[in-house]
């Protein structure tokens, strides 16, 4: 069993948000917003169904899915687009991979030295982010 990734994490670094907006399609003035943010991790599970909670001061996003069960993802206020999201464990790693129309694009999570990490992917562009466990909430 890999370590559990449930709880509330805060982010601690954020390396090429920027890039990985740009492939995206965000414009310039919502990624100046985005890239100030101190983003929040709050990862739920019971058994095989997962919530996550990304929260900021500017927006929220939640996805809820179910490991190897496919589901239609809408990522709205981030890209606004449709994808066909499937979730499945590869070693100790939780890995989305988001088929739409772009390319190449998906996330992994997984723990490492008691942190949470998040790799988000989308052609070619790599977005790394770390977050710190918040033992208070
Ligand atoms: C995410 O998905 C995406 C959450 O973690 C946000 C992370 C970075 C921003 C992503 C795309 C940028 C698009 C638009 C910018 C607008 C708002 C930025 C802030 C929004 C915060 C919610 C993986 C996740 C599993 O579902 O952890």
């Amino acid at each position: 069993m890999p370590a559990s990734l449930c709880g509330t994490w805060d982010m601690i670094s954020n390396v090429n948000l920027e890039g990985y907006m740009i492939a995206l399609g965000i414009g310039p003035y919502i990624r100046k917003i985005a890239m100030k943010l101190k983003l929040k991790k709050i990862i739920e599970q019971q058994g095989d169904h997962f919530i996550i909670k990304t929260t900021s001061t500017f927006r929220n996003y939640t996805i809820s899915f179910r490991v190897g069960q496919e589901f239609a993802e809408f990522t709205k206020g981030l890209d606004n687009r449709h994808v066909k999201s499937l979730v499945i464990w590869e070693g100790n790693k939780l890995v989305c991979e988001q088929i739409g129309e772009k390319k190449n694009r998906g996330w992994a999570h997984w723990i490492e030295d008691d942190k949470l990490h998040l790799v988000l992917y989308c052609e070619g562009e790599v977005c790394k982010q770390v977050f710190k466990k918040n033992v208070n909430e």
